[in-house]
């Protein structure tokens, strides 16, 4: 079947929640994807930072293979041998005391969201349904009833009311919204600590610090959503490095299988995961051997093979190579490690013209915000490939 064909199948029969670029991939291995007619790709998505480790790593590969072929499943109702070395593992490598795995992002979101609340009322001493939640505009967490109940961006939420109560939204990177946005009943505060979605946003120099002394003084639970920031992506294991700050709660997901199987986290520095008794929560899928036996080789990879180092080397490389790109449509360049999001002024007519020329070219990104077009590839990623990529993305935005 050729590219036509399978974008009928598609569109006749899938849900249109998607506008994807007309490219039907087949093949992926490292940094290079291929479609159905055999031209080739440098992936700068990684699949919104779910294959940093890049596509299809042998050794994640294998292991997936070899542990399908022996157990994958038993629910939680039984123990397996992979979950208790997953647990000291991701433990030991992000300092944590307690984990809880789970499938999808917006599910460890979730997740956290039940444990600070109960957290809130068995510990702190909220009274019982007046816990209050703070995050930020522009947030993105999920597509979840709750996690689109405190989204600000209009599509997320339209639609789908009513909402789950219980958040209050603040500027982000405004450390003194969010100190006046505190009361006695507020139990956490949920963070990215760069703004993915919402356009490659990193906050100012600073912030996280400030954000956690905060939360120490008036006892609010500290999570920083790291689904995307997190595993190496930035240049730093978790992004909340940069700044020297450990958060209470850690979300991790996408890369943590290297992409090849759901895998989510909520990683716990204090004890409020503590706070669950025996079915209090749960997933069927949640914590299966298959997946933690993907994840702790996928974990194992990203270390051994220095691919966060990689990142924090070539992150700013690109960074600089990009900025020095003389395009009268640019008006910034940023981001950290290798999460860059590349700025246009509104009148260059949107970011999305430029991904499908770039596609044209061998390249394959996605706009987020109409105007930010990100750059983000798997962080296995060479000089001489970014070299290669930045040699298109500067011939697409000399482009008139
Ligand atoms: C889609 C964006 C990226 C996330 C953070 C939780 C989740 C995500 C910080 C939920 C998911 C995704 C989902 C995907 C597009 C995507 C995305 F463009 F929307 F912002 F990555 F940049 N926290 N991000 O970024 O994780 O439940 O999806 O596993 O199409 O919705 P999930």
């Amino acid at each position: 079947m050729r590219t036509e064909e399978f974008i009928h199948l598609e569109e006749e029969f899938g849900a249109k929640n998607y506008k994807p670029l007309d490219v039907v991939l087949t093949r992926g291995q490292g940094v290079w994807v291929w479609d159905v007619e055999g031209n080739r790709y440098l992936d700068c998505l990684s699949s919104y930072s779910a294959v940093n480790q890049g596509h299809c790593h042998p050794r994640i590969v294998a292991a997936m293979i070899e542990q399908a072929q022996r157990l994958t499943l038993v629910s939680r109702a039984f123990r397996n041998d992979q979950l208790g070395p997953f647990y000291q593992e991701i433990c030991e490598l992000t300092n944590s005391h307690m984990v809880l795995p789970m499938n999808s992002g917006a599910e460890a979101v979730e997740s956290c969201i039940k444990a600070v609340r109960k957290w809130g009322y068995q510990v702190k001493g909220v009274p019982e349904g007046q816990a209050e939640i703070i995050v930020c505009e522009n947030n993105f967490h999920g597509r979840t009833i709750t996690i689109v109940g405190f989204s600000t961006e209009e599509q997320y939420r339209d639609g789908y009311a009513p909402f789950t109560p219980g958040f209050k939204v603040v500027p982000f990177g405004d450390v003194e919204a969010f100190e006046r946005a505190i009361t006695p009943n507020t139990v956490a505060f949920l963070v990215e600590p760069i703004q993915g979605e919402g356009g490659i946003i990193v906050p100012p120099e600073g912030y996280l610090r400030r954000v956690r002394e905060i939360c120490d003084e008036q006892r609010v639970v500290f999570i920083t959503d790291e689904i995307q920031t997190g595993l190496g992506r930035t240049g730093k294991l978790l992004a909340e490095e940069h700044e020297g700050v450990v958060a209470d709660l850690t979300l991790v997901g996408k890369a943590l299988s290297g992409g090849l199987y759901p895998i989510s986290a909520v990683l716990s520095n204090k004890e409020v995961l503590g706070v669950f008794q025996p079915g209090d929560h749960g997933s069927t899928y949640g914590g299966n051997p298959l997946a933690c036996a993907v994840a702790r080789v996928a974990l194992q990879v990203l270390i051994e093979e220095k691919m966060i180092e990689n990142a924090a080397a070539l992150g700013p490389y690109f960074m600089r190579q990009l900025a020095a790109i003389k395009s009268p449509h640019v008006k910034e360049v940023r981001g950290k490690g290798l999460l860059i999001g590349v700025e246009l002024h509104q009148e260059a007519g949107g970011a999305r013209r430029f991904c499908q020329s770039l596609k044209a070219k061998g390249l394959l990104c996605k706009e987020t915000h109409d105007n930010v077009i990100r750059f983000a590839p798997p962080l296995v990623v060479t000089q001489e490939e970014i070299d290669w990529a930045v040699e298109r993305i500067a011939d697409t935005l000399m482009e008139p």
